[in-house]
């Protein structure tokens, strides 16, 4: 039987339902990616059944003449390729990069110096230990990965959200990963460190305190990519068109802020939508709550030592607090696309350091050095052979000339007869150029050895500079996350080995840490970190902006509909987006309900707010409406209600306090409350109370 239009398909489709921002462009149009309407085979053969195989007789064998069947099955069992080693979580999206036009002095990488430059950009953000399939909110360092299309060719910024790494040589990276992935022999725990490999690698190999004190803190659990902040982590060189150099870090600041979720919001979300990460980076989007970030440099001296204020600049274990040297913002990123096709796109790009454009260039930190390599080689299985920089999402946007020919998944049709140079047959071309990239001579000699320099011993200061620059609720959290972590440990040993590191940085941290696993609190002396960095905290002083907040309004029959109308045009107004929460879906009058008491989860908003004429309704007490507003004070976040949803509020147990709002109608003092406590985030001087509570 053909399979033909029911009247009701209408025209066929070519963008996906929901995909409202795709737009051609970047990917360029490939026919055979479902265009037209004809089903085909790949061979472009029209086909009459695809429903069917081709049987000797309605009851009998299959045929092995059926090549539809065989093409389709076989194409489908050869659908996936490997997974990335590590980073295979991921999700992305498109944008473009501003320049201000300020980073002239510090470098001539033309993206950068010239003013108003726009340049497009493709985001992959990830976890690293996790498999393609794992959640997104498990604590764990997040990839930042950002690839320039630039006028001069593709630049890779291939980032963290931590500015420290594990290893200070990459000849460790293995290692490491191999003690962070799921035990070998029962392939658990899937995605996290909590387990005895883990620590126990990194108890000895001390190097990892300082990036595992940032993953047991906020910073391993971020709310979204939108409020998380990137590093490219090591130092590089960067060079003026003068011919000047300096050193240079690469930060991403968010223009939300920086903000976390808390460990139990996080838990819960790896089971309740274990896409929670994901979701919100294409919902954003979808909702025009774009994504942004400026990018920031701390520019240092290029001196012979290599250091600035006797900090390393080679050491990826160390970073150069922003109190000593300011991060100076050039430019910005906004992300507004979503991918069009998640393999085309998020799976097949291919990121790597090596990805230079003039003004920008390596330096000798030897984890930088050793992922020059692995980059390139990993691709060549992952993505099956060298032509990986032709897949569309890899190619430039600038001309391609090399001399690279043949090899797996050639897509090119080279001309001329003289891939070499020189020639004399092909016109002698290509050229090379007089303002093609040119590597900056530094000087290097010394005796091969396998030792790094005697500033890398150090270990632990800038460990206990980082706890020590925490605000109290901030050093909690650490607390917690290593005693859980730890406690989720089999071998005695390893907890004792790990208590001993956390003697070096503080003593109380390691009473209470050892406290909470029952063991002795082993004496030690504390390292001295110097001035403590404010910067490193990231709970905010000042309200910051909610563009991408979401606030969920709980409502039912009888709600106060055109006050949850007030509030969302106010709400949205600011950059905020409302959803409305109803014992069931459809519509209350010209609302729309989004999530019901069955499908919404406290988790997924920044604060709820319960409308007036809900306490009248049956539901009003529903568990699930009440473990919803708990969930949500127990997590410090903000909680309303006017008019008599304050007695909902009141039944499930939420006395009137910080970062709780009462009024008689949404009005504008209500929604100023409301938009300021979005913008602390978190309402943390009722944490110690309600964490200590029952509720
Ligand atoms: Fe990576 N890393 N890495 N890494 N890395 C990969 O490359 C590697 C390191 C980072 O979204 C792999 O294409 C080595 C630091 C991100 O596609 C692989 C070392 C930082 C991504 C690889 C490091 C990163 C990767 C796996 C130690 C932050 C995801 C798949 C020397 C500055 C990119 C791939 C994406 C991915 C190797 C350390 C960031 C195996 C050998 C430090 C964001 O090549």
């Amino acid at each position: 039987m053909p399979a033909e239009r029911h009247p009701d398909q209408g025209a066929p489709k070519t963008v996906s339902p929901t995909g409202r921002t795709e737009r051609e462009g970047l990917l360029g149009g490939d026919p055979r990616a479902q265009a037209g309407d004809h089903l085909t085979t790949a061979q472009g053969l029209r086909l009459s059944d695809t429903d069917h195989s081709l049987k000797a007789g309605r009851r009998g064998p299959s045929l092995l003449e059926d090549h539809h069947l065989r093409e389709k099955i076989t194409h489908f069992d050869h659908e996936r390729i490997p997974e990335r080693v590590v980073h295979a979580r991921g999700a992305a999206a498109h944008g473009t990069f501003v320049s201000y036009g300020n980073a002239a002095s510090a470098t001539k990488a033309k993206f950068l110096a010239e003013k108003g430059q726009e340049t497009d950009v493709f985001v992959r953000f990830s976890t690293v230990l996790g498999s393609r399939g794992s959640a997104d909110t498990v604590r764990d360092t997040r990839g930042f990965a950002v690839k320039f299309y630039t006028d001069e060719g593709n630049f890779d910024l291939v980032g963290n959200n931590i500015p420290v790494f594990f290893i200070q040589d990459a000849i460790k990276f293995p290692d490491i990963i191999h003690a962070g992935k799921p035990h070998p022999d029962r392939e658990i725990p899937q995605a996290q460190s909590a387990h005895d490999t883990f620590w126990d690698f990194v108890s000895l190999h001390t190097e990892a305190t300082h990036h595992v004190f940032w993953n047991m803190s906020d910073r391993g659990i971020p709310r979204s990519y939108r409020t998380m902040e990137g590093f490219g982590v090591h130092t590089f060189r960067l060079q003026n068109a003068d011919g000047d150099t300096v050193l240079a870090k690469f930060h991403w600041k968010p223009v939300a802020g920086v903000h976390s979720l808390v460990w139990e919001e996080a838990q819960i979300a790896a089971g309740v939508d274990p896409d929670f990460h994901r979701r919100d980076l294409a919902d954003s989007i979808e909702n025009g709550a774009f994504l942004e970030y400026e990018l920031g440099l701390q520019l240092f001296p290029d001196t012979e030592d290599e250091t600035f204020e006797g900090i390393d600049l080679l050491d990826p274990t160390k970073i150069v607090p922003e109190e000593l040297a300011p991060v100076q913002l050039v430019g910005k990123l906004t992300l507004d696309r979503n991918p069009t096709n998640y393999f085309a796109e998020t799976e097949q790009v291919a990121f790597h350091l090596g990805n230079l454009v003039p003004g920008i260039h390596v330096t000798n930190d030897p984890l930088l050095q050793g992922r020059l390599f692995s980059y390139v080689d990993t691709q060549l299985t992952r993505l099956g052979g060298p032509n990986f920089p032709q897949l569309p999402i890899n190619r430039p946007h600038v001309p391609v000339n090399d001399n690279l020919r043949d090899g797996f998944h050639q897509t090119a049709v080279h001309r001329g007869i003289a891939p070499y140079l020189p020639n004399s047959i092909d016109g002698g071309g290509p050229f090379t150029s007089e303002d093609g990239y040119v590597e900056i001579p530094t000087r290097v000699d010394g005796p091969k050895v396998r030792e790094n320099p005697a500033s890398f011993d150090d270990h632990f200061s800038q460990a206990a500079l980082f706890y020590h620059s925490l605000t109290p609720i901030e050093q909690v959290h650490i607390t917690e996350a290593f005693t859980f972590e730890l406690g989720k440990c089999y071998e005695q040993a390893i907890k004792e080995r790990e208590l001993e590191v956390l003697a070096k940085i503080d003593t109380g941290l390691c009473e209470a840490v050892a406290a909470g696993l029952g063991l002795p609190a082993p004496k030690g002396e504390p390292v001295a970190h110097g001035a403590i960095s404010p910067a490193l905290s990231q709970i905010p002083a000042e309200p910051g902006p909610i563009t991408g907040r979401i606030v969920g309004v709980v409502a039912g029959p009888g709600a106060d509909v055109d006050g949850i109308g007030k509030l969302r045009k106010a709400l949205e107004g600011a950059g905020a987006v409302v959803r409305v929460i109803a014992p069931h879906g459809g519509n209350l009058g010209r609302e729309i309900v989004e999530r019901t008491f069955l499908t919404a989860r406290s988790i997924e908003f920044d604060a709820v707010v319960v409308a007036s004429g809900v306490a009248e309704t049956p539901d009003a007490g529903d568990i699930k409406a009440r473990i919803l507003l708990l969930e949500a004070y127990r997590h410090a976040k903000a909680i309303g209600a006017w008019g008599d949803g304050a007695t909902v509020l009141a039944g499930a147990g939420i006395a009137p306090g910080p970062g709780v709002l009462l009024g008689d109608a949404p009005d504008k003092e209500f929604v100023a409350g409301l938009v300021t406590a979005l913008g602390m985030h978190r309402a943390w001087e009722r944490a110690d109370a309600v964490m200590a509570s029952e509720v």
